[in-house]
């Protein structure tokens, strides 16, 4: 039989790097023969959560269907890795709590970095008043004050990033 898996939850901002490093972790672990899994906010939005727009109501209810998602997959023994902004602490509280294993990465990048580099040119609209709701410019985050990993992606290479999970989660380099 296999055992329990387990879920690493990537929370932050638009543009912070949660994919980035979820894909490249994602990389390392399946290289290493693990079962595992990605659920990428923006894959989820398209299927499991169309839909559905960013109240508070609805970042929840993608939140929990994520979890759900995550908590059957991991009961089967893979590793899941989450990637969603999840801006509310309590949700994620709530969510993290009924998920083996889990892990809460908090991928850190100021505000001013993430408009800077703007991959999508999502926060140049936002600004310009275009996208109501958008996360960290007219909708709240609210950082993770006791993350299981702090990564601050503006000053750590993504390789280093990485590492650290790896580290983190007691997988051999
Ligand atoms: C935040 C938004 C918004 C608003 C569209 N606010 O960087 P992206 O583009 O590719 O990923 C973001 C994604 C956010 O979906 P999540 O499922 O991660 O959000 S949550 O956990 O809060 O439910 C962004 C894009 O959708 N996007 N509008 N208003 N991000």
């Amino acid at each position: 039989t296999v055992g329990t898996g387990r879920v690493v939850w990537f929370t932050g901002l638009s543009g912070a790097g949660k994919s980035t490093l979820a894909s490249a972790l994602y990389e390392e672990l399946i290289n290493r023969g693990e079962q595992v899994e990605l659920l990428d906010g923006d894959a989820v939005r398209e299927n499991l959560s169309k839909g559905l727009g960013f109240t508070k109501a609805d970042r929840d209810t993608n939140v929990r269907r994520i979890a759900f998602v995550a908590g059957l997959l991991a009961k089967h023994g893979v590793t899941v890795l989450v990637s969603a902004i999840s801006p509310y602490a309590e949700t994620r509280r709530e969510v993290l709590a009924s998920l083996p294993n889990p892990t809460e990465v908090f991928v850190d990048a100021p505000l001013e970095v993430v408009t800077e580099r703007d991959v999508k040119g999502l926060y140049l609209k936002a600004l310009a008043g275009e996208i109501a709701h958008f996360t960290g410019v007219s909708d709240p985050y609210e950082a993770p004050e006791n993350p299981d990993l702090h990564l601050h992606t503006d000053r750590i290479s993504v390789h280093d990033g990485v590492k650290q999970l790896l580290d983190h989660l007691g997988v051999d380099a």
